[in-house]
């Protein structure tokens, strides 16, 4: 038996009890003193001290959704909460245990709460439309489920876009078992974000203009600068290839700081969260990213910190300094400050439109400086490490790394993968799916479909392909090539002159072993064509060891070893191991002017559901044919995410898939019912949405 710890500032309270945490009283009395002490700096941490959460336990809840006014920007605005409480009180119950939950729903409109990542029965899982009708205003609905699991989680409304205005709150579940994972303190850190605009309004937003947040793109100061930089001829050509592809290379996050105040626990930077340790000790810090579109990069100046659980998982300790955390993730670390001193959590969001902080310290009188934003990541030349001049294509999707001298390309859809690519003059091809590695001399080509993988190419000058895709492998040469379907799977090619192929398939299909990933040739479905999709990627690289945009260079620049997905092994093994009978590959795709989004170019409302049957293991392997991270989400099983291990497969709930890569997990299908497959970008969830009926 473990014995639970709570941190000082969070007080158990029976859900009969009253709601009253300590620390709040403790330290509203300190913030008003510190605030006659110290005087305000800009690089400090504000010396008024935000509110913690609120944590109920016990087996019974009685939860009510109501409106509340808030004001975390100096305007009042309308919230929608949980027990009067922004976030939602946290709950805490124990693995073994059933609970009930009973739900009020007093706002106007229909709602709902989602247990997020909990393994439980399909009527209890909160999804109207699948799980249940929802609650209806004025009505109560009753949650009641065994707990099988225990680790960090939280809980969510699953209607409208109620996630976005407050209607969230954390879980904790304590095992049954001795904890593996070994601490003194604890504390519990729910990043959001916060829109004085309804979200509605910001939908609509977006769907009139896809970068209506977007305030990051080149003004005239970085025009000037990239001329010194790059010279007028480069820097007109670059840019005349993002005009013409109607893209922004800043187009990092839908919605930013532009309208977003990011929270933590709560609390605006400006009133920042405190939590306290004492030197010495293990405390364990348990994220929760509930925000409705914001990824966050979280670090601790000074401190390093050891990965313990993702998605409330036991892991295989792995220390870092920094780690990326998708919307609906949750990682737990373990930090062990050696001294008395004050750290700064610092959580900024992927495109650095804004951060939110947190005061980590010893003493209640120390404030923690706040670190400088990393600089805002860029599409292209540093990510993408493109120098494509010239080109013009309506549909393009390109991987990461370095791509060089592609003059005068003329495509309408093109998707390439990573590393370098050079020399592809001069081609005509229909279609074509080229491997990873080194491409080089490819003149004059001329493709309707072509796509690119990873490697390395460079000097495409002249091509004009309406659609083309490259794998991995190398490939140097290949002048004058007319085909009108190909197909390039791993390894090297040379010397392909004057070929003229109308069907070539280099590439075997197979199911990789468990644990491993697919092998599975990458195939763009028909439902991929038309308006609703503006690009594809061909054979892409797998994301597993990317750190991801904006943070490749953290390693070197900064020494910073950034957290990867391939960094995650259970701790525990793997609990089927059994392979995998089939594999079935999803494409999230998109329109990001129109900003639709979809899976395989189908959006929800037109798809029909995806069918596993019961008990099989079955691998589904996500293809980004996007430009954007996508955190996706698959409601009651797990998704054992393949790092390279079979024997200690980690499991997760919500899985993030990087732009232009792919990404396999396993799913044992054992449970029965209707359950939700999604993009957990709030915005986006809409369209990419699937139903997923297990029977
Ligand atoms: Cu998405």
């Amino acid at each position: 038996m473990t014995v639970f710890k709570p941190s000082h500032e969070e007080q158990n309270k029976s859900s009969s009890g009253t709601v009253l945490s300590r620390r709040q009283f403790v330290f509203g009395a300190s913030a008003m003193l510190a605030l006659t002490t110290i005087p305000f700096s800009k690089n400090a941490l504000a010396s008024a001290i935000g509110q913690s959460l609120t944590q109920l336990s016990g087996t019974v809840f009685d939860l009510s959704i109501d409106y509340k006014t808030v004001n975390f920007t100096g305007t009042p605005a309308r919230a929608t909460v949980i027990n009067q409480l922004f976030p939602g009180p946290l709950l805490r119950w124990k693995e073994g245990e059933t609970v009930t939950l009973r739900v009020k729903n007093n706002l106007d409109h229909d709602s709902s709460l989602h247990w997020h990542g909990m393994i439980l029965p399909t009527e209890m899982d909160g999804v109207p439309g699948l799980s249940f009708a929802g609650i209806k205003p004025g009505e109560t609905f009753e949650y009641k489920f065994p707990v099988k699991q225990s680790g960090t989680y939280w809980y969510h409304s699953h209607s409208g876009f109620q996630e976005q205005t407050g209607v969230y709150g954390a879980i904790v579940i304590d095992p049954k078992e001795a904890d593996p994972v070994v601490f003194d303190r604890e504390h519990v850190i729910m990043l959001s974000d916060w829109s004085d605009e309804a979200p509605e309004t910001i939908y609509a937003n977006l769907k009139k203009q896809s970068d209506y947040y977007n305030y990051s793109e080149r003004t005239m100061s970085d025009l000037f600068s990239d001329i010194k930089k790059q010279g007028l001829v480069n820097t007109w050509r670059a840019r005349s290839m993002w005009n013409q592809e109607r893209m922004s290379d800043r187009d990092i996050s839908d919605v930013t700081g532009a309208t977003y105040t990011y929270l933590m626990n709560g609390n605006p930077p400006a009133q920042p969260w405190q939590a306290l340790f004492k030197q010495g000790e293990k405390v364990r810090l348990r994220f929760i990213n509930s925000s409705a579109m914001t990824i966050f990069d979280v670090r601790i100046p000074g401190l390093k910190m050891t990965v313990v659980a993702s998605d409330g998982q036991n892991v295989q300790p792995v220390t870092i300094d920094e780690f990326r955390i998708g919307v609906a993730e949750t990682y737990d670390v373990i930090v062990e400050p050696k001294m008395e001193d004050a750290y700064c959590i610092f959580v900024q969001s992927i495109d650095r439109s804004g951060y939110t902080v947190g005061n980590f310290t010893s003493d209640e009188m120390f404030t923690a400086k706040i670190p400088d934003m990393d600089p805002m990541p860029i599409l292209g030349h540093g990510d993408m490490g493109m120098n494509m001049e010239g080109m013009d294509h309506s549909k393009m999707a390109m991987g990461s790394d370095s791509m060089s001298g592609m003059e005068g390309m003329d495509h309408s859809k093109m998707a390439m993968g990573s590393d370098s690519m050079s020399g592809m003059e001069g081609m005509d091809h229909s279609k074509m799916a080229m491997g990873s590695d080194s491409m080089s001399g490819m003149e004059g080509m001329d493709h309707s479909k072509m796509a690119m993988g990873s490697g390395s190419m460079a000097g495409m000058e002249g091509m004009d392909h309406s659609k083309m895709a490259m794998g991995s492998g190398s490939m140097a040469g290949m002048e004058g090539m007319d085909h009108s379907k190909m197909a390039m799977g791993s390894g090297s090619m040379t010397g392909m002159e004057g070929m003229d192929l109308s069907q070539p398939s280099m590439v075997m299909p197979t199911l990789g072993l468990a644990g491993y990933g697919s092998d599975n040739e990458i195939k763009h479905l028909d439902s991929e064509n038309g308006p609703q999709v503006d690009m594809q990627s061909g054979m892409p690289q797998s994301g597993l060891n990317d750190p991801g945009i904006g943070l490749r260079d953290h390693q070197a620049n900064y020494n910073r070893k950034v957290l990867t997905y391939a960094d995650l092994k259970g701790l525990h093994p793997t609990h089927d191991k059994r392979q995998p009978t089939r594999e079935i590959q999803l494409h999230l795709t998109g329109n990001m002017n129109r900003y639709m989004w979809s899976i395989n170019g189908i959006n929800f409302a037109d798809s029909a559901p995806l069918e596993l049957a019961y008990n099989e293991r079955v691998r589904i392997t996500l293809v980004n044919d996007t430009m954007m991270i996508h955190p996706m989400h698959l409601h009651g099983v797990w998704s054992e995410l393949e790092t390279g291990d079979p024997d200690y497969i980690p499991r997760k709930h919500t899985v993030m898939v990087q732009p232009g890569s792919k990404i396999s997990y396993l799913v044992t299908a054992d449970a029965l019912g209707q359950w939700a497959y999604h993009c957990h970008l709030l915005y986006h969830m809409p369209g990419m949405f699937r139903k997923v009926v297990i029977k």
